[in-house]
């Protein structure tokens, strides 16, 4: 019989980054706090052939006219960018060196809300975006997958950043499943490119 060695699990290489304490505990609290008076909006999205809420809650802000249309169905026209998350979004490009015109907010209320397997590939961000992603609150299981490939699980915590390389949206595909564990409200803010009017 074939003697099994560690190297024969595949090595998995995935074309992303978490950082888990990218923000202190202090910093991380006060941008919840900011993020609870964002205007946050319940969409509703057109899937095979019927209308239905988003399950969660949506906020944008970014630079004017930058707006993001995602699922062919929701349109979302950004608000001025506050100070707290330009700061943010200053502070991932220095860190980073990829830089963002928007921020989308998603709210999850609790272990029902959720979104489904997709990948970020909407024409506005251009070829290959990178997406950064912060998250805040609740900690919830995100997954990431080649496509037709199998999962790998993240626990995005509170204060933590998830930077999505360029070519991921076009190779993978991510989800944040729904839990029947109870679980309170996690805010995710990402941070994007958009090919809209120049500043
Ligand atoms: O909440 C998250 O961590 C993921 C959000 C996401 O996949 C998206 O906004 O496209």
């Amino acid at each position: 019989m074939k003697q099994m060695s560690l190297f024969d699990e595949p090595t998995i290489v995935l074309p992303v980054n978490y950082y888990p304490e990218f923000l202190t505990k202090q910093e991380a609290d006060a941008l919840y706090q900011h993020c609870q008076q964002l205007q946050w909006q319940q969409n509703q999205i057109r899937m095979l052939g019927k209308i239905m809420p988003v399950p969660r809650l949506e906020c944008i802000y970014g630079d004017e006219g930058c707006d993001y249309l995602y699922s062919k169905s929701v349109l979302l026209k950004p608000l001025p960018w506050t100070s707290a998350l330009a700061q943010l979004r200053d502070r991932i490009t220095a860190a980073t060196g990829y830089s963002f015109r928007i921020v989308i907010g998603n709210q999850y209320r609790s272990g029902q809300d959720s979104i489904g397997w997709h990948s970020d590939n909407e024409p506005s961000m251009g070829f290959n975006p990178a997406i950064a992603s912060v998250s805040l609150g609740s900690c919830r299981k995100f997954q990431i997958k080649p496509i037709g490939g199998r999962p790998t699980d993240f626990w995005l915590e509170h204060g933590s950043l998830l930077v999505m390389h360029p070519g991921c949206q076009s190779t993978h595909l991510h989800q944040v499943p729904k839990t029947n564990k109870v679980v309170s409200t996690r805010i995710n803010l990402t941070f994007r490119p958009h090919v809209g009017k120049s500043r």
